[in-house]
């Protein structure tokens, strides 16, 4: 097989990258190892950045999102018995829209067989070959057969555990991590939300987050061990605790049949650099975040948009000088994405072996951070997402 670009994952990286190029006329092809449903399915993040969702629509994929996603102006931060809204529109003029990835996922995957452009699920890349020259190769199985896809870019779009980030010579990578003391235990529950906004609430107990799906759909995580065995977390054990962790005056969280339980293991990523010879990385296979600042995907996306702009100029005009850029434009985000999800992490979270005068100090930072405008905008700035370059994109 032959194309131009060979993106491997149809996560929201390579299916949005697929889609930008399609726009432009250029030929890729989207392998994804699992089968469409299971990528469908996989309930995952849930908060898209104003740019990002403003994108979605500009090119043709936001109308679902549109209809269906719920626009929201602030969050709420809980602590000490208190509740405090971190007003996005008076801050900063900006909002988020809560619509969840699968559902983004799907969107992209049908704009995507409605053009009639190649994507072919349960085929997975087991190599990347000649990266070095300008016909690298992607090898991968697909109905029991070995096969090989020529192209003249690959876009390694196949997250944390994919192969792409592990074709690169160590000798050639630096990588960065830091481990967190805890995990995400969450569940997607048929309960109304108790909440209009997200409650991010720091307990003595532990973290709690409410978000939502729909105006019947609940999603909810506990701060949990890293060690945590979903066998000793029952429906009304989670439930008794999220009531503990978000209790405050006149809030009362509704239950309901729980239709999804997951953990999420807290991490922060980065490789450098996101490039080597014509393999480019995007998005997870490059740098994770902790969920606490609703950034992964987002983060992904930003990367795209540089990874895009990148190959129209190669592929329509024979310049290299995007690919060149394209590391060190993702890394300038992502540093600042990285600080930002470390900081509402350690801030709202409770860590085991902490200091007393850290357990202190940290409702100190959260009364400066919720006292002062200052403060507040620049949460608000990074939450509702860094300004994106929309601009010869769509
Ligand atoms: P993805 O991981 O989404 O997509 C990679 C794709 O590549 C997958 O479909 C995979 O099947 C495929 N693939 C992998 N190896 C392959 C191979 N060898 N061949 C072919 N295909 C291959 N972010 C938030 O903002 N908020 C959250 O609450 C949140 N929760 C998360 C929970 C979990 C369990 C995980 C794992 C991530 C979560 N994230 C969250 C982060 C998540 O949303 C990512 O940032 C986002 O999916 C990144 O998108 P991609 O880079 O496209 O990677
Ligand atoms: C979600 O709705 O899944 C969600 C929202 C905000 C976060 C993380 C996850 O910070």
């Amino acid at each position: 097989m032959r194309t131009r670009v060979a993106i491997i994952g149809a996560g929201p990286a390579g299916l949005l990258l697929a889609h930008l190029l399609h726009r432009r006329g250029i030929d890729s092809v989207v392998l994804e190892r699992h089968d469409r449903g299971h990528v469908e399915r996989r309930i995952r993040a849930g908060v898209m950045e104003h740019d990002v969702a403003e994108l979605l629509d500009r090119v043709g994929l936001g109308a679902r999102m549109r209809r269906q996603g719920l626009v929201h102006g602030g969050i709420n931060l809980r602590f000490a018995g208190r509740t405090v809204r971190v007003d996005f529109r008076k801050l900063v003029g900006r909002t988020v829209t809560v619509y969840g990835q699968h559902e983004v996922v799907k969107d992209m995957i049908r704009a995507r067989l409605d053009a009639g452009a190649p994507i072919l699920f349960e085929a997975e890349a087991v190599a990347v070959e000649d990266v070095a020259t300008s016909r690298p190769v992607v090898v991968f199985r697909h109905r029991g057969e070995v096969r090989r896809l020529e192209a003249e870019v690959v876009a390694g779009c196949d997250g944390f555990h994919g192969v792409a980030r592990r074709s690169i010579p160590t000798s050639h990578l630096t990588t960065y991590e830091r481990r967190y003391p805890y995990a995400w235990l969450g569940i997607l529950a048929e309960a109304r939300p108790a909440s209009e906004e997200l409650v991010y609430a720091h307990h003595e107990r532990g973290f709690a987050l409410l978000s939502m799906r729909s105006p019947t759909l609940s999603r909810l995580y506990i701060q949990v061990p890293p060690d945590t065995d979903l066998a000793d977390w029952p429906d009304g054990r989670i439930w008794d605790e999220l009531e503990t962790r978000l209790a405050a005056p006149g809030f009362r969280l509704e239950r309901g049949p729980v239709i999804q339980k997951d953990l999420t293991v807290m991490r922060s990523f980065v490789t450098e650099p996101m490039r080597h010879g014509r393999l480019l990385l995007a998005g997870d296979a490059s740098h994770i975040v902790p969920p606490t600042g609703a950034k992964g995907l987002n983060l992904a996306v930003a990367d795209v948009t540089h990874l895009a702009r990148a190959l129209f100029a190669l592929l329509k005009e024979g310049r290299e000088d995007g690919l060149e850029r394209y590391s060190a434009l993702c890394l300038a985000r992502i540093w600042k994405v990285q600080h930002f999800s470390w900081w509402m992490t350690t801030m709202l979270h409770r860590d085991e072996d902490e200091l007393p005068f850290d357990h202190r100090r940290r409702l100190g930072e959260l009364e400066a951070v919720t006292g002062s405008r200052a403060a507040a905008t620049w949460l608000a700035e990074n939450y509702t997402g860094l300004p994106l370059d929309l601009d010869d994109l769509v």
